[in-house]
């Protein structure tokens, strides 16, 4: 079995997550995705609209995804591909270069952004 793991906040949830998701899946068999607690993303300096127990809920629904697991480190990839035997990471290309040292671990992937569409540009567009 080909395992697929990727990282993100995937707060409320849109387009551009969702042709990650898809893309990433089609690259193997199982796709183990490491959603944000409301900790890290203090440390990604991210503020999310929904608590961890949300955008984990909602990832679960999404057919591509076959587990969720906290992301809560910026350390603990290295442990996940080897905990899980995972074959292949796969990230947008906005982090293009930032996880090549884990190449000697598994292969990595970066896929093009959905232009046009992001969390924050959502969140202006209805304060507007
Ligand atoms: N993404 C995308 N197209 C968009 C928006 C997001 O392809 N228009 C991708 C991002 O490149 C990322 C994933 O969707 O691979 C999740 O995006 P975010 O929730 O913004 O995650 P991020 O804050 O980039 O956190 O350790 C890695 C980090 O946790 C990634």
């Amino acid at each position: 079995m080909k395992k697929i793991v990727t990282y993100g906040t995937y707060d409320l949830i849109h387009a551009g997550h969702i042709n990650l998701l898809r893309r990433a899946k089609s690259m193997g068999d199982y796709l183990i995705v490491g959603i944000s607690t409301d900790h890290f993303n203090k440390i990604k300096n991210k503020q999310a609209y929904h608590s961890f127990e949300d955008r984990k809920l909602i990832l679960e629904s999404i057919r591509y995804v076959d587990m969720v697991i906290p992301e809560d480190s910026w350390k603990q990839k290295v442990n996940d591909i080897k905990e899980f035997d995972i074959d292949t990471l796969v990230m947008g290309d906005d982090w293009i270069g930032k996880f090549d040292y884990l190449k000697s671990y598994c292969n990595v992937i970066y896929l093009p952004r959905t232009k046009g569409i992001s969390t924050s540009e959502i969140k202006r567009g209805i304060s507007d």
